[in-house]
């Protein structure tokens, strides 16, 4: 992964699309086998050098579709790659979203199995749960603030499914933003009584901290990561739903776990989140 010349903190809303229905279907098939499966596989553009952002969003909602179709519920949506320190990490130069299943949540202090995953690693994200309908292209960090119910301190489980991490926006964004697993905890606080936009946060492994940040890497303030997703979401002719849980973004780069490894996010104000792996 090299490091992108220039990254941009705005979404990318060029949703153009290159390829056929039977390419997105086929497509879908790889990500699906890679993901159930817990295989690591190339990267989609080496065989569809063309494929855009919007073909990476068209095998996203197919792999959504599937899924609901065959009953697994949907409870929000997340945004990703929303901090420099994660863009600079994958070699990516603009944010992204995907979806979140409801069984992709884990219990606080649960163990997350990694069998079942290719490449986990972990990232400490403020969580919001919405309380009103959000839509459109220009919806604004007050307006999201207001539609919030609560935030709550989360950590994320992202897997990539490419090989060695090898990886661009189109394909990553197919791979539904590497989202795996989610685990929540801490205290669930109203959003008008805290300062989001610098909460510190200490992210532990094995008891020795390994990375730092504060939530204003997050665009700045996760709220306007939230109002990115909704901008993204009008693209893809969605909106963001009440009652959505919606992850903002990783505050710091994502870290490698492994079996064995006890993983502890520290927030200031939301409290902590802890989770270990086998
Ligand atoms: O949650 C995210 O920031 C998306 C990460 C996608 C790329 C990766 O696997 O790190
Ligand atoms: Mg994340």
């Amino acid at each position: 992964m090299n490091a992108p010349e220039q990254t941009s903190l705005s979404a990318a809303t060029d949703m153009r699309r290159t390829l056929d229905a039977a390419a997105v279907q086929q497509l879908t098939d790889r990500i699906e086998a890679a993901q159930t499966g817990a295989r690591a596989i190339p990267k989609l553009t080496d065989d569809f050098p063309g494929m855009t952002l919007g073909d990476g969003y068209a095998v996203q909602l197919e792999l959504l579709r599937r899924w609901r179709a065959a009953g697994r519920r949907q409870a929000g949506w997340k945004a990703g790659l929303t901090s420099k320190a994660k863009m600079v990490q994958m070699g990516v130069t603009v944010p992204s979203i995907g979806f979140l299943l409801a069984d992709f949540a884990r219990a606080e202090g649960s163990t997350v199995r990694t069998d079942d995953l290719v490449h986990p690693r972990v990232e400490c994200e403020v969580a919001f749960v919405t309380k009103a309908d959000l839509a459109g292209p220009d919806v604004t960090r007050a307006q999201v603030l207001a539609a919030t119910d609560f935030v709550v301190p989360a950590i994320e489980v992202i897997d990539s499914r490419f090989s060695g991490f090898k990886f661009d926006l189109p394909s990553v964004v197919a791979d539904n933003g590497s989202s795996a697993r989610y685990v929540t905890g801490g205290r669930a606080l109203r959003a008008d009584g805290l300062e989001l936009d610098c909460l510190g946060v200490v992210l532990e492994k094995n008891g020795e901290p390994v990375a730092m940040g504060a939530s204003t890497a997050v665009m700045g303030h996760p709220a306007d990561a939230v109002a990115l997703l909704v901008k993204v979401l009008h693209e893809l002719g969605e909106t963001l739903p009440a009652g959505s849980f919606v992850m903002s973004g990783g505050i710091t780069e994502a870290i490698a776990v492994k079996p064995g490894d006890v993983v502890c996010a520290r927030f200031q104000e939301l409290g902590s989140v802890a989770v270990r792996f086998a």
